[in-house]
């Protein structure tokens, strides 16, 4: 009988708390909701001090190493090598038009100049320096928008208490202060906001550690939003998006897609969408990971994303000392050069208007539909009814005309003999 008062209780205390409500975008959250569906594609970037054990960026929590002893870790990150045009060349060069960096992950340890606590690496690695403020000065030098992840869930800081699901061998003690861990964590945001200029937006991970608690969203996004009302915010807690937030995202599946576990209760809303995944098996640098995704697995997933109105948010972890590993440069090249050949077909459109198919999906601009054909065994392929009549079709590669034939049951395309071993891309204009 308590039991069921207390979740009553819980229930109506936390749902109208769970957002801002009555959030209103400006006008320049909403050009900027346009601008990150036409970029399409994008970097992320997990770097921190879990670099340096090679294992991963939940190595805390999985090799249960308590606080005392992950403190010694940034003693040992010093990335001499970390050159922030390099980085941002590198996405640019594969096509990307926005990156999304860890500005603190869940090991609580801030990758930025942090006054509100000195577990940052400006104050305890050698380094001494500030990487975000290089990467944001090098985003805008080079034309790219710069979005910081930043984790909610923390296993280092004493006040974020009671635990959640995760980060219990962290030695830490039995108390500690929630609503001081908010004020740090809203510290923190600010600090992002405020010493970087303007901001892509926040990428949220972590909530689900504590799904039940009070995170007082709606305080966390009024504040984002009165600091950079342009600025974008998305979590990453797979439920459908809280008011407040300005995109949705899906970690290791496109909108919809259930191969997660965690992505179980996940339901498309209507934001603009997002979808996240690795170049290999691993978010932070693993060096033994040897999962690599062919070129060829990338592109199609940049497609297939396109196709779901969605944009790939495709990672990498930079090695401790600053450099990203060979084999993610080699990849990101390749895909740079389908991107500077293809790009028309993915940047600028948005998905459909046929929904995605076993065999492939459709992007469109305007009046033209670009068919991206992927696997498709018949020698022709029938489209449903399209909102209007087809007026011609072409090969993107080439522009070769493609035979087809109008009819009751849809448009059928006859396929080049010769398909491309990547993506078959058949652009259609329709009448106005
Ligand atoms: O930042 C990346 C992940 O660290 C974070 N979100 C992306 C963007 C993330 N946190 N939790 N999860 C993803 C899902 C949890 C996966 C887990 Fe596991 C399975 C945690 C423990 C088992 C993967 C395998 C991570 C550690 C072992």
């Amino acid at each position: 009988m308590k039991r069921t008062l207390l979740v009553v209780a819980a229930l109506t205390v936390s749902v109208p708390l769970l957002g801002q409500t009555g959030y209103q975008p400006s006008a320049a959250n909403l050009a900027a909701r346009e601008w990150f569906q036409d970029a399409r594609f994008g970097m992320f970037i997990h770097w921190g001090v879990y670099s340096v054990l090679g294992d991963g960026e939940w190595v805390m929590n999985n090799r249960k190493i308590p606080v005392a002893d992950y403190e010694k870790l940034p003693a040992f990150f010093n990335p001499v090598a970390f050159d922030a045009a390099e980085w941002v060349s590198l996405a640019k060069a594969a096509g990307m038009k926005y990156i999304t960096i860890t500005s603190k992950h869940h090991d609580g340890f801030a990758m930025f100049d942090s006054t509100v606590s000195d577990y940052n690496i400006v104050a305890r690695t050698p380094y001494q320096k500030d990487p975000m403020k290089a990467l944001a000065e090098e985003c805008r030098r080079q034309g790219l928008k710069l979005f910081f992840y930043y984790s909610q869930l923390d296993w280092h800081n004493p006040d974020y208490y009671p635990r959640g699901n995760t980060g219990h061998d962290a030695g830490r003690p039995d108390s500690g202060s929630w609503p001081r861990y908010l004020d740090y964590m809203n510290a923190q945001l600010s600090e992002l906001l405020t010493h970087y200029g303007e901001i892509g937006g926040i990428w949220f991970d972590g909530w689900w550690d504590k799904p039940d608690a009070d995170w007082k969203l709606g305080t966390t996004y009024a504040l984002i939003h009165k600091l950079q009302p342009q600025a974008l915010i998305g979590s990453n807690h797979h439920r459908r998006p809280n008011p407040g937030e300005d995109f949705q995202m899906f970690e290791k599946d496109l909108p919809g897609g259930r191969s997660q576990s965690f992505n179980s209760d996940s339901e498309i809303g209507n934001l603009p969408l997002e979808t996240c995944e690795t170049m290999n098996g691993a978010w932070g640098f693993n060096i033994t990971d040897r999962r690599y995704k062919s070129t060829r697995e990338v592109i199609r997933y940049l497609v297939r994303a396109a196709g779901s109105n969605a944009n790939f948010l495709l990672n990498v972890g930079p090695m401790p000392d600053g450099r990203i590993q060979p084999e993610f440069v080699t990849r990101l090249r390749e895909v740079g050069a389908w991107t500077s050949k293809f790009g028309e077909s993915i940047y600028g459109t948005r998905g459909g208007p046929i929904p995605p198919h076993p065999w492939g999906v459709t992007t469109r601009t305007g009046n033209r539909v670009y068919v991206h054909v992927l696997d498709a065994p018949d020698a022709s392929l029938l489209l449903p009814p399209l909102p209007a009549a087809v007026q011609s079709a072409k090969l993107l590669d080439g522009g070769r005309a493609v035979d087809f034939k109008t009819g009751e049951f849809g448009v059928v395309l006859t396929l080049p003999k010769e398909r491309d071993a990547i993506d078959t891309v058949i652009v259609l204009d329709l009448a106005r």
